[in-house]
């Protein structure tokens, strides 16, 4: 009889864990792992889900059972058996979780020794973290020197990030890369990644900044090693070595007006109708000669002057600060010099 109660309750137990297990591992929950990072946390991870599910399992069985095989009768008010406790079962249910704590505890030490060890050959980067975007400046490498928008990254190779912040407290995050690190002024706080898969990912800000907070994102771009080092991404930045001579619109050169607009994120702050742009937060930029009258400024210097100082004027109806205050710093100069000659003939052409 009892051994039947406690196949019973093996099989119900066993039941349960399967259709757990399947709702853990069939929905993917988790955005795909980028970094080598990433999958010793997932092991972590999958540890510390596989003992819940056990867990769980087992609590659910014994719970489903006993409402099952020792329900009362409506009619039964007699007391229940009088029990004082079980010294076995107490040892039992107090060593189990002791161990299995103790390895989530064991495990996560290692990844996170692991995940923070230096190792040869790192490149590093200083990311800088501003209301409401983010750069990263290559300080050793084949990009050394270039200050870029975006998050470039060779596959297979450690970096470690060097991240810190110009005003508020800010939060790098890529979810494919499992970690988050906190941008803090004036501190520099370290994050290794070593990406393991080529793509486009995007780079979050995880720290309630500010007014344009949900819109701090860039990308983090994972190249082939030819790729990284031919630096063709670096074209139109200031440091890269194809970036001076070739005139802005050619191979190597500072990259056309359109081009330098959709990588620096202007779509999604301003409306421009070439760009097929709808962004809310900046003014119209079809209207810029208009606006630039109603600044009483000639429009190339107004333009000029709006991108690399954007509080010299603040149009009216707009917030001050919100849109980024180095485009000076990581656009080249030829590259802003096509924005500038871009903005001025799209907003002549397609302006009210
Ligand atoms: C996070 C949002 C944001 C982003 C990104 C952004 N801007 Fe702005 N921009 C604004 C806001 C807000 C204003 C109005 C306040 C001001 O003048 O500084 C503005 C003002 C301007 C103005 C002046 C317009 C006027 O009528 O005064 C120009 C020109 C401009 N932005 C161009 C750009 C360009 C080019 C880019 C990309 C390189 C860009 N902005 C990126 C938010 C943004
Ligand atoms: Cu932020």
């Amino acid at each position: 009889m009892r051994r039947r109660s406690f196949v019973h309750l093996a099989l119900l137990a066993a039941v349960i864990a399967a259709a757990v297990t399947a709702v853990a591992v069939l929905i993917p929950w988790l955005p795909v792992s980028a970094s080598r990072e990433r999958d010793r946390i997932d092991v972590t991870f999958w540890l510390a889900t596989g003992i819940s599910i056990m867990i769980f399992s087992v609590v659910a069985a014994a719970i489903l059972y006993s409402v099952w095989r020792f329900r009362v009768h409506p009619d039964d008010d007699s007391d229940g058996p009088p029990i004082h406790g079980h010294t076995g079962l107490e040892i039992v249910w107090t060593a189990i979780p002791t161990v299995l704590v103790t390895a989530i505890a064991i495990v996560s030490a290692v990844v996170l020794h692991d995940n923070g060890t230096t190792v040869k050959n790192e490149l590093h980067v200083k990311v800088t973290a501003q209301q409401f975007t983010w750069s990263f400046q290559y300080l050793d490498g084949p990009a050394k020197g270039v200050v870029s928008p975006d998050l470039y990254m060779p596959i297979d190779r450690s970096m470690k990030l060097e991240i810190t912040s110009v005003d508020v407290l800010h939060s790098f995050w890529v979810p494919q890369f499992g970690q988050k690190q906190d941008a803090v002024p004036g501190q520099v706080n370290p994050l290794k990644i070593t990406p393991t898969r080529l793509g486009t990912y995007p780079v979050i800000c995880t720290e309630l900044c500010g007014l344009g907070h949900s819109l701090m994102r860039r990308q983090a771009i994972v190249l082939s090693p030819a790729d990284f080092a031919a630096r063709r991404w670096a074209a139109g930045l200031p440091g890269g070595p194809t970036a001076a001579g070739a005139p802005p619109g050619q191979p190597g050169g500072g990259g056309s007006g359109k081009a330098v607009f959709a990588a620096n994120g202007c779509a999604a702050c301003h409306t421009l109708a070439a760009a097929a742009a709808a962004g809310k937060v900046g003014p119209d930029l079809d209207k810029l000669p208009a606006e630039a009258k109603r600044a009483g400024q000639p429009l190339e210097s107004f333009v000029h002057e709006s991108i690399v100082n954007p509080n010299a004027y603040i149009e009216p109806g707009f917030p001050k600060g919100v849109m980024p205050q180095n485009f000076g710093q990581t656009i080249s100069k030829s590259a802003l010099d096509a924005l500038v000659q871009y903005l001025i003939q799209s907003s002549k052409g397609g302006g009210k």
